[in-house]
Parts: structure tokens; C-alpha cells; sequence
């Protein structure tokens, strides 16, 4: 595959996830955030910037990485690259001045993992999109469901164990409709045949889906599936 393919691809990818960012306002491009340094002008000046330099330059997401955009990042994790699976992973709940959000928004984890669910603020749950919850199935075929219930307590935790190898999405109950929806990844599943990834869920809100596509782009780009 030749060196201007790849990059042009990413620059799809990147314009492409940036347009969904836009829309979704819980990822990636630094949002007036109440917990970041930097005052609110700067910073919206700073994504504006980011945006151009995609646009014309058409960075890889590894020198966007490098480049970094600042202290932001660190604290929230948005940009992540989603790395090999581990035995457990960590997903923190969190309601700030941006929002609602599950960081990190993917997380991967061996078959026969662990998820721990942290809620860090606010009243959340982390729930799967599975029939069992009145959902479409946004989880593997077969795979057991789960449902932390609603967690209002600071420092509150919730842990799932994934038998079945794939692509899970899930939600906060109260705040799915607000685009609070993330993604743990079992095993090195194919991209191909993931509902979750396959199945968009037309009935939904425009924000839900939106965040999907941003997810299933994250996903499908961590499990090395480019379209
Ligand atoms: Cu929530």
C-alpha cells in the first residue's frame, strides 16, 4: 500500500471524525472545559487551528499525538489510541462543564476481562445495548448483557466480565440521548459481523447515532479495519 494512500486515508478518517466530534461535542477537539487551564478563548481558537492544519496538511494520527493538544488531552484522554487488549481496564464516568462522558470512550480488554465502571461525578449508569435492556443489540451475538443500574455515589464502581469476543457498545441511562455512549473492544475480534458496528439503530437520535459512527470509526480503526 503506498505511503500517499495511507495518508490520504487518514485524512478522511480524520476529517470525517471531526465532523462527527462537531456533532457530538463529547470527543476529541478540546471544548470549553471547566477543569482545563486554558482560558476559554484560546482554547477555541486552538480547535479551530487543529482543524485547519487536518484539512491542509493531512497529518497521521501518530504525529497528531505527537504534537499534542496540551495539558487537555492528558486529563481527558478524548484522542486515545486504543492499544492491545489487557485483563482489565478502567472506564471513568464523569460530568463536568463539557458534559457527560465515559473516558476512555474505548477500552479493550482480553476475552475473560474486566471492566470496572468508576463513577468520578455526577449520577450515571453504564449499560449495554442489549435486548435484555429494551435495546437494540449493539453487542456481540450471544454475549451476556449488563447493567450497573444508576451509580449517584462519588467513587462508586460497577464490574463486568466479557465471556464473548467483540464489540460492545453501551450507554448512560440518563444521558445517552446526550451522546453519553462508549465501547469496550474483547479479544481481536473481526470488524466484519460486529452488530455493533453493522447495526445502526435508525430509530435513535441523531446524537446517539452520530456518536456511534464516531465510536465505530475509533473501533474499526483500532481493530486495523479501514474502509
Ligand atoms: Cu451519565
Amino acid at each position: 500500500m503506498s505511503e500517499d494512500n495511507l495518508t490520504r486515508r487518514r485524512m478522511l478518517q480524520l476529517t470525517g471524525s471531526a465532523a462527527a466530534v462537531g456533532l457530538a461535542g463529547c470527543a476529541g477537539a478540546p471544548t470549553n472545559d471547566g477543569q482545563s487551564q486554558v482560558a476559554a478563548p484560546q482554547t477555541t481558537t486552538e480547535a479551530a487551528e487543529e482543524g485547519h492544519s487536518d484539512e491542509e496538511s493531512g497529518h497521521s494520527e501518530e504525529e497528531e499525538e505527537e504534537e499534542g493538544h496540551g495539558h487537555e488531552e492528558e486529563e481527558h484522554g478524548h484522542d486515545e489510541a486504543v492499544g492491545a487488549p489487557t485483563d482489565t481496564a478502567e472506564v471513568k464516568m464523569v460530568t463536568n462543564d463539557s458534559g457527560y462522558h465515559f473516558e476512555p470512550h474505548v477500552v479493550r480488554v482480553n476475552v475473560g476481562g474486566t471492566v470496572t465502571f468508576h463513577n468520578e461525578s455526577g449520577t450515571h449508569s453504564a449499560t449495554a445495548y442489549h435486548p435484555d435492556n429494551d435495546q437494540p443489540q449493539l453487542v456481540p451475538d450471544g454475549a451476556a448483557s449488563w447493567d450497573s443500574g444508576i451509580l449517584s455515589e462519588e467513587g462508586a464502581t460497577f464490574e463486568h466480565t466479557f465471556e464473548t469476543e467483540g464489540v460492545y457498545h453501551y450507554y448512560c441511562i440518563p444521558h445517552e440521548a446526550l451522546g453519553m455512549i462508549s465501547t469496550v473492544i474483547v479479544g481481536e475480534p473481526d470488524a466484519h459481523g460486529q452488530p455493533a458496528l453493522e447495526n445502526m439503530p435508525s430509530d435513535k437520535p441523531e446524537k446517539v447515532q452520530s456518536k456511534l459512527k464516531e465510536l465505530n470509526e475509533m473501533v474499526n480503526k483500532a481493530l486495523g479495519h479501514e474502509h
